[in-house]
């Protein structure tokens, strides 16, 4: 398999609806993609879970995070995605990877305790 970096190249955001203001609005386009911010509150570690993601270029995608008992970001530092979820909220980002790459994922208030993860886009 053929894959290339992009470097500096601004992917495509999200169209309409992106990131809900609380709970209950939360809107799917695309395919839905769990991911559950974990922490002491609940489960008793800092991760993102799943933390290891494989998404093909060019799928349109709706990321619902959920958060345990703490606040936490889902932030792609190369992408510019930095998704802020309040303690036990959930906020969508409908996003499109449009450019093959490994990109690290980080919760910025944990990211030294090991809250990451690595975004694949093939
Ligand atoms: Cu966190």
């Amino acid at each position: 398999m053929a894959l290339t970096i992009g470097l500096g190249i601004v992917v495509l955001t999200a169209c309409g609806g992106a990131s809900g203001q609380g709970t209950e609005d939360i809107r799917i386009v695309g395919k839905r993609v769990d991911v559950n911010m974990e922490d002491p509150g609940k489960s008793g570690e800092y991760v993102f879970d799943p933390a290891e993601f494989t998404f093909e270029r060019g799928e349109q995608l709706t990321l619902v995070m959920t958060s345990e008992g703490e606040f936490h970001t889902f932030t792609v530092p190369d992408l510019d995605i930095d998704v802020h979820v309040d303690a036990w909220k959930s906020k969508a980002l409908t996003y499109t990877f449009d450019e093959p790459g490994t990109y690290e994922l980080v919760c910025i208030p944990h990211e030294t305790l090991g809250m990451t993860g690595v975004i694949t886009v093939r």
